[in-house]
């Protein structure tokens, strides 16, 4: 625990930045490694809106003091020391306008990319990951990037009542324009009672990766991680990572548009996050889907998804230690 760097944030109640962050700006990133920003955005949900609110609660989610370190117990390495990590706040957007929002943030994350600064976006509904992972192939070359998805849901519905854009839709989207082929995609934690199979016929057509719950309970998830890496490895070493907060199981993670029962475990999704970000190049990630007025007592997601996104941050700077 120690001083507050940058002198704008107070010891518990003002959290301005993620973890005490320096402010960045958008397009001034100098020699910052790494951006975190967020975008409000739920108007592309089905079902409860209010992942608005995600990137708000999702700083907020963090007892320790606004001192921008985060010494990881197991590992006793502090992302914050091995990286310059900025707080650039949240993307400009506009409610209710889809496309205009859409626009923005891809031209926000490519803009981040450009600069050699790899972007951790907070959202936001899921539609923000084909801006995302758009705005970061932009840069790294389309078709050149794998996308590791957490998610209960496949996100790959050819369109909302004919809309292109929407939460279920982003993997679709990326799919089609080439920015990340369906052969690069691997998916962990599908369950429940969506898509349909033709849609599903289509996924393995494109050549996704998708390991269901009851694939992870039947073979174990150490097994299933170990195989996804591969697979994700082949061919590609850079990767985004997309972490739909409903991959846990509600009762550890309601705070959420679409909850579905029966997922991960808090802890499964922090010890995967992190192994997966220190074995794979990450160029950008997202944690999406954190729907504030549903959270149950405490604020519980937030916090995880608070975690999740130091987790992130931690394997990317143990590859930096191990590899130096
Ligand atoms: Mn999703």
């Amino acid at each position: 625990m120690g001083e507050t760097r940058t002198g704008l944030t107070g010891d518990f109640s003002n959290r301005m930045t993620f973890a005490g962050a320096n402010p960045g700006e958008l397009d001034d990133l100098g020699d910052i490694d790494i951006a975190i920003v967020g975008a409000p955005f739920d108007w592309g949900t089905t079902y409860r809106p209010g992942a608005r609110f995600g990137p708000g609660a999702i700083r907020g989610g963090d007892y320790l003091w606004t001192a921008a370190e985060r010494p990881h117990l197991p590992t006793g390495i502090d992302p914050f020391q091995e990286f310059e990590i900025a707080d650039i706040g949240d993307f400009k957007l506009v409610p209710g306008h889809i496309d205009e929002s859409i626009e923005r943030i891809r031209n926000g994350v490519r803009r981040i990319t450009e600069q050699g600064t790899v972007p951790i976006v907070l959202g936001g509904d899921h539609s923000i990951t084909f801006p995302n992972a758009s705005g970061v192939a932009d840069v790294h070359g389309h078709g050149e990037i794998a996308l590791i998805h957490f998610d209960a849901h496949a996100d790959t519905a050819e369109s909302h009542f004919g809309h292109l854009v929407g939460h279920g839709t982003p993997m679709r989207r990326l799919i089609e324009s080439g920015a990340v082929p369906g052969h690069r995609f691997v998916q962990i934690g599908l369950r429940g009672y969506w898509p349909s199979p033709d849609v599903v016929a289509w996924m393995k057509e494109q050549g996704m990766r998708s390991y269901l719950m009851t694939d992870i309970v039947d073979r174990g998830l150490r097994p299933v991680v170990d195989e996804a890496v591969t697979y994700a490895l082949d061919g590609a070493s850079k990767a985004f990572i997309s972490i739909d907060i409903d991959v846990v199981d509600p009762g550890m993670a309601p705070a959420t548009g679409t909850p579905e029962p029966g997922g991960l475990t808090s802890r499964e999704l922090l010890d995967t996050v992190r192994r997966i970000a220190s074995e794979l190049e990450v160029v950008g990630a997202d944690v999406v889907e954190v729907c504030p007025p549903y959270d149950g007592p405490g604020g519980i997601t937030a916090f995880l998804a608070n975690r999740v996104v130091l987790e992130i941050l931690n394997g990317m700077a143990e590859q930096s230690v191990w590899r130096t």
